[in-house]
């Protein structure tokens, strides 16, 4: 969908044209798993699915939102009132990015807004990042916030964080708000520097959904997080950012042996992702292949976030790919999607192989994405 149909839908609700429009993507991770929470790096890349927003400023303190995806979930609050969790989930991502802005004291005013989404749901692709970074772009221009991307990424983590209870980091957010086109962002976590890195024209980037069930993925992710914390705690780190695995085998015994498999993954991870971005930037693919296979395995064994079907998906790339290419599990995991890798003229066999082997084997439906890396997040007037 474009904007301008958007607009037509904006027109026939509220009586009037929007004067803003919004775009925000969804992401996938080439590498980089977990890492954003304990002040890592990472390597993620903005695709070609897009929340789009049109919208109009009102004059009094009222919100009115409406969702093309949900048409019969209507929202609408008061600013100048406690902003609660609604009626509606996908509503709550909206007021918890509006609450956060307001307890920061940003002079916002009221809004009527038209929401269209194309990220898929559910598949760990960040729709709800999308929808976050897509609603505090439209406040930032229309009330003349003067926020960064950064800041902005900063306002939909913490809206995950504090109305969602969700705690992740701040990588889905900052890829959104930033990401260029035709290119992956190295982004450092502890001070949201980043560096875009080229992705080779001849470079495929399949995303394939593994349909799982996700039940439990939040209390798991917390769960993740927890250990990290535990283990930076007992090495008296503040984060696994600033421990080495010497450092981390020197407290091998005060840590419970799972505590110590999640701290090990981070820290490998963080190398893994550097030198990832450097075989990238050098096209030197086979290299950046073998990372990306060990980054999977670090999270199967180590971490703990694959499941049979998306460890299923891999071994079913792999070996069509033969060594020509590199598939991983991407985003949170505990279902979601993986991430594939290879030249564009193996990608028919890729697609062969997973719709041939994955459904018999494990009674899912694959969706199969072919993507691009897209630009982040975009706002304008009509
Ligand atoms: C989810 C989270 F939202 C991110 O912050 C990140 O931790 C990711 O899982 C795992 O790398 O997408």
């Amino acid at each position: 969908m474009a904007h301008e149909a958007l607009a037509q839908a904006f027109t026939q609700h509220f009586g009037n044209a929007p004067t803003v429009k919004v775009s925000a993507p969804g992401r996938v991770n080439l590498i980089g798993e977990h890492t954003d929470y304990n002040e890592g790096f990472v390597l993620p890349c903005a695709l070609q699915f897009k929340t789009l927003i049109v919208a109009k400023p009102r004059e009094d303190t009222i919100i009115n939102a409406f969702s093309l995806q949900y048409p019969e979930a209507i929202e609408q609050f008061d600013i100048a009132e406690p902003i609660n969790p609604g009626l509606y989930p996908w509503g709550d991502y909206l007021r918890g990015v509006v609450k956060e802005l307001m307890d920061a004291g940003a002079p916002l005013t009221g809004m009527d807004i038209a929401i269209s989404s194309d990220v898929p749901q559910g598949s760990g692709l960040s729709s709800s990042a999308a929808l976050e970074v897509a609603v505090g772009g439209l406040f930032n221009f229309s009330c003349n916030l003067g926020l960064t991307g950064a800041q902005i990424a900063r306002t939909g983590q913490l809206a995950e964080n504090n109305f969602i209870d969700c705690q992740c980091g701040i990588m889905d957010q900052l890829i959104s708000a930033e990401a260029q086109f035709h290119s992956a962002l190295l982004i450092d976590c502890m001070d949201l520097s980043t560096r875009a890195v080229a992705i080779p024209d001849d470079l495929a980037l399949l995303v394939i959904n593994s349909n799982y069930p996700r039940k439990l993925a939040d209390s798991d992710y917390n769960e993740r997080r927890l250990a990290c914390e535990q283990a930076a705690k007992v090495m008296g780190k503040s984060s696994l950012r600033h421990a080495t695995l010497d450092e981390l085998n020197a407290v091998k015994k005060e840590l419970s042996d799972t505590v110590f498999r999640r701290a090990k993954h981070v820290i490998t991870e963080n190398d893994r992702v550097l030198q990832a971005a450097n075989a990238l930037a050098q096209n030197e693919l086979d290299r950046l292949y073998a990372i990306m296979h060990e980054a999977h395995l670090s999270l199967k064994y180590d971490f703990e976030i694959t499941v049979p079907a998306t460890d299923g998906l891999v071994d079913i790339c792999m070996n069509a790919l033969a060594g020509k290419g590199a598939c991983r599990q991407t985003g949170g995991g505990f279902g979601g999607a993986v991430i594939c890798l290879c030249a564009k003229h193996d990608v028919q066999r890729v697609i062969n192989a997973v719709n041939n082997e994955y459904e018999p084997r494990f009674k899912l439906h694959p969706d199969i994405m072919l993507c691009e890396p897209h630009q982040g997040l975009c706002v304008g007037l009509f």
